[in-house]
């Protein structure tokens, strides 16, 4: 899709494709909604994220609190999600590696009070494994904004689905 015909879109299509690019929060896109028209996908990214950076403390948590812990039963995720631990071979785990990634992401949890969020298409099992024995022990603030990094990877990597980067003004020039 190209950004004009992002523009043209009525809010309840926008809202019908953008509205899970930040898992569960459909607010989001429907906030920046008042933005049109954008220039290209980096002015849709920088709005999701200024909004993002503008809520308090507790609204970022919430935002981790819409993501599934890695590695649940793909009847509870969405078809994003599920896509994305699939990329990273969550699902090919074995039942050994999937209770110790369950076991370690419910001490984040407890821990914190959100989930462990990391932007599985960026990494591997191993990766995520590592990522997540470091940030198990960290400091809350510090795991709040690490996650909130993290969701504006994955909202990043949603978004280039949706609108391909040849929908940048200028890009077309680039080809030449
Ligand atoms: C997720 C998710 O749903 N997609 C992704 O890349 N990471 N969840 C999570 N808890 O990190």
């Amino acid at each position: 899709m190209d950004i004009s015909t992002v523009n043209a879109l009525t809010y309840e299509e926008f809202l019908d494709i953008f509205g899970n690019v930040v898992e569960k929060c459909p607010i989001i896109p429907a906030a920046i909604w008042s933005y049109r028209p954008f220039k290209g996908l980096t002015d849709i990214e920088a709005q999701i994220s200024d909004f993002i950076d503008s809520l308090p403390d507790s609204g970022k948590e919430g935002i981790l609190r819409c993501h599934p812990d890695l590695s649940l039963p793909a009847v509870s995720l969405t078809r994003d999600s599920v896509d994305e631990q699939r990329a990273a071979g969550l699902v090919r785990m074995d039942s050994g590696e999937r209770a110790l990634l369950l076991r370690l992401c419910a001490r984040y949890r407890q821990r914190f009070g959100f989930p462990f969020v990391i932007c599985a298409r960026a990494n591997s099992t191993e990766s995520i494994g590592r990522a997540l024995q470091e940030r198990v022990s960290g400091e809350r603030a510090q795991e709040r904004e690490r996650g909130i990094e993290e969701v504006k990877k994955i909202c990043s990597l949603r978004l280039r689905q949706i609108l391909q980067p040849s929908a940048e003004p200028g890009a077309s020039a680039n080809k030449l």
